[in-house]
């Protein structure tokens, strides 16, 4: 693999013109024959190449898949994403990380994956998550922190989220409180924010998101058709997914050292600049029961303020939220 993403570098500064195999054995320093055995690796790992006499190769298309190289290849950030754990099929990201971050692994270690077979949503819920079309990542974070801030962390991870799909896509966004980024009112993230800690400190947290970012309406469950979308089918075009991963994390790290130096206020800000359910009729259901109101905003914790109409104000932790017609 270290070969491959020598080679796979070389292309990159070939930008799309041929490699002679003369060059090719040279740089890497094996036989002709091996440079022909590693193109046919290549072409394996789904990449198509052109070969024509006296010229070399040339890669025509490039699979849509991410490998961890191409994800560093361009990271601007200091160290969030520097550590990438990847993987092309797992059960669920957040799993990995829980396991890595027990056994130590730096703040920023991320986790990645093709595909997972048992993705998780909040309250045990499943995450649709097929191969090859979407971001399925947690990132493992280790703030000095109380455990009971964890909550603004989902928020803030929601802020850069909207932030990078924003640049990327330039499609315009809308947070759902707490953890959902709707675009034309349909699910597009999903964020699960799990932590280890003890009774005073955090020890990690572990951030999942989920992004579907070039699945089309088949690739989706009946059942989601009415309720979620990916970014590929509201843009009408595939999206690059280790440029939006690169830029998720340096939109994270800026928002994470904000955050940690002048706390949660300047995120609850920008927070609310894309929050649709605010001074609207929302429906809150909760594991206790179901509360009715006009969403008045969030704390400085990051507590949803809802108020009925009798004018008392309820503090909402944890809910599923419906937002009522205006
Ligand atoms: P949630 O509980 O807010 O949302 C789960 C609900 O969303 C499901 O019950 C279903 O109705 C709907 N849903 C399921 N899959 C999708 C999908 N692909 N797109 C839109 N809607 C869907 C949200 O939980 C938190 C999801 C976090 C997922 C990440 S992926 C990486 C990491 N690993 C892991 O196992 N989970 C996280």
């Amino acid at each position: 693999t270290e070969i491959r993403s020598k080679l796979l570098k070389m292309f990159t500064e070939a930008q799309g013109g041929f490699l002679s195999g003369q060059k090719i054995s040279e740089e890497l320093g094996c036989s002709r024959t091996a440079v022909w055995k590693h193109i046919e690796e290549l072409r394996n790992a789904g990449y198509e190449l052109e070969a024509i006499r006296r010229k070399g190769y040339r890669i025509t298309k490039i699979p849509n898949r991410i490998s961890s190289n191409e994800i560093s290849l361009g990271l601007k950030t200091e160290a969030l994403g520097r550590r990438i754990h990847f993987e092309e099929s797992v059960t669920s990201t957040q799993k990995i990380a829980h396991q890595l971050a027990y056994d130590g692994a730096l703040e920023g270690t991320l986790i990645v994956a093709e595909e997972q077979t048992a993705g998780r949503g909040r309250l045990n819920r499943a995450w649709h998550s097929p191969m090859y079309t979407g971001v399925w990542m947690s990132l493992i974070l280790r703030p000095n922190l109380p455990p009971a801030k964890a909550p603004q962390l989902t928020l803030l991870t929601a802020v850069a989220i909207a932030q990078a799909i924003e640049e990327v896509t330039s499609l315009r966004t809308d947070i759902k409180w707490p953890n959902d980024i709707l675009i034309n009112k349909k699910k597009t993230v999903g964020i699960l924010t799990e932590m280890q800690a003890e009774a005073d400190k955090i020890n990690s947290v572990i951030i999942g998101m989920g992004i579907n970012v070039n699945q089309e309406l088949e690739h989706f469950p009946e059942e989601l058709h009415s309720i979620a979308t990916s970014l590929a089918i509201e843009l009408g075009k595939p999206i690059n997914r280790a440029e939006l991963i690169q830029m998720i994390l340096l939109k994270f790290e800026n928002l994470y050292h904000s955050y940690l130096e002048h706390g949660f206020y300047p995120i609850k800000l920008l927070w609310e600049s894309y929050a649709i359910s605010i001074g609207k009729k929302i429906i809150a259901r909760t594991i206790t029961g179901t509360l009715e109101g006009t969403a008045k905003g969030i704390t400085e914790d990051g507590v949803l303020m809802l108020e009925d109409d009798k004018g008392h104000i309820s503090y909402i932790h944890s809910a599923d939220i419906e937002i009522g017609k205006d």
